[in-house]
C-alpha cells in the first residue's frame, strides 16, 4: 500500500518536474525571440493588441497587432528580401505582339500587407556588398526602387551624410533595402560623401543631398538619415506625413526614448514643401552638434509640427563606433540655436554652394562627392 502511494507520489513529482522543464522552455523561447539583446519588451507586446489602432493619424501601419519575427538578420538562409506577392522574375519578358496596352496600377495600400513588424537587428556577422546585391536584384542602377504592382503616393529620396563609414553603409544597405521594399517605398538612395578632412557638416550635406537628388529624379520627398541607424520596425514608414516627420525616436542608445521633446536628430523627413518652407537646413553647423535643433527651430518657426511614430514603433538600433575624427562638438553651437529665428531666412538651401566631384551610380546606391568647404576663421578674442 505504501509503496502504491509513494509510487504515486512519485509520478506526481516527475509530472510536475515535466510541466516545470516544458514551462521553462517556453519562457526562454519566447525571450530569445522577442529581441535577443535588444531589450526585453515583454509589456508593448502584449498591450500591442489593445493599442495597435493608435497609429492610425501618425501614419504608421496599424492592423499588425502581432510581432514577427526579422527574416532580414544577417544570416537569415531563405529568400527574405522579397515582400509580400513578389517573385524573381527575369527582366525581360516575352515578346508579345499584340500586348493589350498595360492597366493602370492601383495605388499602394496605406499599411502595406507584407510588413513584419519588430525586426531582429545585429551586425555581429560580416556584411559584404556583393551579398546585399544578391539580396536585392531588383533595385535597380543607384540604389533606385520602385514597387511593381502599386502606385506609390511619394517619390524619395533618401539622404545619408557620409565620411569613412563604409562598413556602416553595407548593414544599413543590407537593412534597408528589404524593409523599405516592403514598405512599397518608390526610392533612391543618395550618399553625399564629403571630401578632404576638414570639420564634418552633417546639415549642408543634407542640402546638397536634396539638390542632388532633385537633378536626378523628380522627389517630393526626403528622408534623412545617419549612415548608423537602422529601424527595428518596419511600421515605421519611410514616406513623407502632413507635418516634418521624425523617425528615430527610439534609440537603443538613449534607453528606447527621446532625449529630449524637442529632439529632431538621427532620422528625420521632410516634404519638398515643408523643406522649402523652412529654407532647407543651416550650412554653418561645422562639426558635431545642434543642427538638428536648429532644423527643429525652423520647423516650429515656421508654424509647423514635428509629427511622430509611436514609440514602439520607432526604434533604432544604432551601429557603435568611435568618435569621428574632424567632427569635433561645436563650441558655438549653444549661441547659434538660440539665434534661428534672424539666421534661418538667409542661411539655407537659398545660400547653398558647394562643388560637385562626382556623381557614380553603384547598383546600391548612387555616391555623391563633394567638397563643401570648411568654417570660417574664428575671430581672435582679445
Ligand atoms: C543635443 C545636441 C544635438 C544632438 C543630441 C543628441 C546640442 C545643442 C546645444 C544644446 N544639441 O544636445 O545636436 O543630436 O544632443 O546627441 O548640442
Amino acid at each position: 500500500m505504501s509503496r502504491l502511494m509513494l509510487g504515486r507520489t512519485l509520478e506526481r513529482i516527475c509530472k510536475g518536474v515535466l510541466l516545470l522543464c516544458l514551462l521553462h522552455f517556453l519562457i526562454m523561447m519566447i525571450l530569445y525571440f522577442d529581441v535577443y539583446s535588444q531589450r526585453f519588451d515583454i509589456f508593448s507586446r502584449f498591450n500591442n493588441g489593445r493599442n495597435g489602432s493608435r497609429n492610425n493619424s501618425s501614419g504608421a501601419a496599424s492592423g499588425h497587432h502581432f510581432y514577427y519575427y526579422n527574416l532580414s538578420r544577417p544570416n537569415a538562409t531563405s529568400a527574405p528580401y522579397l515582400a509580400a506577392g513578389e517573385q524573381l522574375v527575369p527582366s525581360s519578358q516575352p515578346d508579345n505582339n499584340h500586348t493589350p496596352s498595360p492597366k493602370p496600377l492601383p495605388p499602394c495600400p496605406e499599411n502595406p500587407p507584407g510588413l513584419v513588424g519588430r525586426l531582429l537587428i545585429e551586425f555581429s556577422s560580416q556584411m559584404t556588398m556583393e551579398r546585399v546585391q544578391k539580396e536585392n536584384p531588383n533595385v535597380t542602377e543607384g540604389g533606385r526602387y520602385k514597387p511593381p504592382d502599386c502606385r506609390p503616393r511619394w517619390k524619395v529620396a533618401i539622404i545619408i551624410p557620409f565620411r569613412h563609414r563604409e562598413n556602416h553603409l553595407k548593414y544599413w544597405l543590407h537593412y534597408l533595402h528589404p524593409i523599405l521594399r516592403r514598405q512599397k517605398i518608390d526610392y533612391g538612395i543618395y550618399i553625399i560623401n564629403q571630401l578632404g578632412e576638414d570639420t564634418f557638416n552633417r546639415a549642408k550635406l543634407l542640402n546638397v543631398g536634396y539638390t542632388e537628388a532633385l537633378k536626378d529624379a523628380e522627389y517630393d520627398c526626403f528622408i534623412f538619415s545617419d549612415v548608423d541607424l537602422i529601424p527595428m520596425d518596419d511600421r515605421n514608414l519611410y514616406h513623407c506625413y502632413d507635418q516634418p516627420r521624425h523617425f528615430a525616436i527610439a534609440m537603443d542608445k538613449f534607453g528606447f526614448r527621446l532625449p529630449y521633446a524637442g529632439y529632431f536628430g538621427g532620422v528625420s523627413g521632410l516634404s519638398k514643401k515643408q523643406f522649402l518652407k523652412i529654407n532647407g537646413f543651416p550650412n554653418e553647423y561645422w562639426g558635431w552638434g545642434g543642427e538638428d535643433d536648429d532644423i527643429y527651430n525652423r520647423i516650429t518657426l515656421n508654424g509647423m509640427k514635428v509629427s511622430r511614430p509611436d514609440v514602439r514603433i520607432g526604434r533604432y538600433r544604432m551601429i557603435k563606433h568611435e568618435r569621428d575624427k574632424h567632427n569635433e562638438p561645436n563650441p558655438q553651437r549653444f549661441n547659434k540655436i538660440q539665434n534661428t529665428k534672424n539666421t534661418m531666412k538667409k542661411d539655407g538651401i537659398s545660400s547653398l554652394t558647394y562643388k560637385l566631384v562626382q556623381v557614380k551610380k553603384y547598383p546600391m546606391y548612387t555616391n555623391i562627392s563633394v567638397e563643401i568647404g570648411k568654417p570660417p576663421p574664428r575671430p581672435i578674442k582679445g
